[in-house]
């Protein structure tokens, strides 16, 4: 069956699912082998070159997660997707597919932590250069451009402040300066449910799935999707032969299992999180909140236009800085002091001490990342019983 024109739900249910013909399986079963078998020695060439379609090897690919590959692409209007031991893996094989020494990267400044140390501090020993830019300013994306320029990275809303930049917009500077040049956007914090970076103008998404897409904490995991030629380069050699990132059977069962239910956990994280934000917004301990869905922020009319919903990430500042933010998350009892986002459970942390302990302190001013910000990634429990914890939190101030 032909699930395109389906809705995001049954996508996610039924798209890509290839069913047992051995025994009836509804689920896809764990192929869990290193290696296939093949017939004879003709075969195993035919596999090699190419000519013969059928698995090789689990670091090429294997069927379970091919199956999870095939409902991502499905989720995120794409070709092709890869699915990657772990986001860094996927943005790693992505990068290192298309960056070489004498190569120019354009960069948002705002990224989660290891993306950042692997652009500042990783390709660049390698010959590669970089120019950290916001994004959200369409004349800085043109200005940073060069006739080197591979590749345009960037998070949108952006890890840990939620900073938003138009995808079209960035996509179009980008492929009017030069229709080669990789527009990459990460877009883990809106996961295919809230955003299509791809239908925006965008020739790469990348993802943590050990967020929203997985769901239930127990994964750690990465997809790139875009078109199928440029997917298979970064098997076929990002993966393959320069970061060996390839996802095990298990971890891909978890995350079909944990799909099935995609849909409605988006839901339920979109409406809490509009609802504490709103709370946050309106609490008298709280001096900025920043969540893409109030009218206050930066640029709320651009998120509006390409998310379908704000998602439940939120950042904020306590009154009273670091120290009174550390005091307040010291204090909660329901919402977990944790880094990672997108799980069941309600998960607090500190960005500058932890996801984002990468930058120095003036690379943090320079990202727009406050020493004191706190991050909230709202789980799925009773939203009033999120709201009484953090209530409880304030009190104690
Ligand atoms: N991209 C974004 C936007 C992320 O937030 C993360 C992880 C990654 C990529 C890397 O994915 P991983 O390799 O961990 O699957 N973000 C984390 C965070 O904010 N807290 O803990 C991990």
């Amino acid at each position: 069956m032909d699930y395109t024109n389906k809705g995001f739900g049954t996508k996610a249910v039924h798209a890509g699912n290839v069913h047992d013909k051995q025994y009836g399986a509804l689920t896809m079963p764990i192929y869990q082998t290193s290696t296939f078998v093949f017939e004879s020695c003709e075969q195993g060439a035919a596999r090699f070159s190419g000519q013969e379609a059928g698995y090789i090897y689990s670091r090429l690919g294997n069927p379970t997660s091919s199956v999870l590959e095939a409902k991502i692409a499905a989720l995120d209007g794409a070709e092709a997707t890869l699915a990657t031991a772990s986001g860094m893996g996927a943005i790693s094989s992505t990068l290192w597919t298309v960056a070489k020494a004498g190569a120019h990267i354009v960069a948002d400044g705002t990224l989660y932590g290891c993306t950042y140390a692997l652009l500042a501090h990783g390709l660049t020993r390698y010959g590669v250069e970089v120019t950290f830019i916001d994004t959200a300013d369409i004349e800085a994306v043109k200005a940073a451009l060069k006739e080197n320029t591979v590749a345009v990275y960037l998070e949108t809303p952006a890890n840990p402040n939620l900073k938003i930049a138009d995808i079209a917009a960035v996509a179009e500077a980008a492929h009017a300066y030069n229709p080669e040049i990789k527009v990459i956007c990460d877009n883990t914090f809106a996961s295919p449910y809230l955003q299509s970076p791809l239908a925006l103008g965008a020739d790469v998404v990348v993802y943590s799935a050990t967020k929203y897409l997985n769901g239930h904490g127990d994964v750690i995991a990465g997809f790139v999707s875009g078109k199928a030629d440029f997917v298979s380069q970064v098997r076929m050699f990002g993966v393959k032969d320069m970061t060996g990132s390839v996802l095990g059977p298990q971890e891909a069962f978890l995350i079909l299992r944990g799909l099935k239910t995609f849909e409605i956990r988006m839901q339920r994280h979109c409406e809490s999180g509009r609802k504490i934000a709103e709370y946050l917004d309106n609490h008298p301990m709280v001096e900025k909140v920043y969540y893409p869905g109030l009218a206050s922020h930066k640029n709320h009319e651009v998120a509006a236009k390409q998310m379908r919903d704000f998602g439940a990430m939120i950042s904020f500042e306590v009154k009273g800085g670091r120290a009174a933010g550390s005091k307040f998350v010291n204090s909660l009892e329901l919402c977990t002091l944790a880094v990672s986002l997108g799980d069941a459970e309600t998960l607090i942390e500190h960005p500058a001490s932890m996801t984002h302990s990468t930058y120095g302190p003036e690379e943090l001013a320079a990202a727009g990342i406050p020493e004191g910000l706190v991050r909230l990634s709202v789980g799925l429990e009773n939203v009033e019983d999120i709201i009484a914890d953090l209530e409880q939190g304030f009190a104690k101030l």
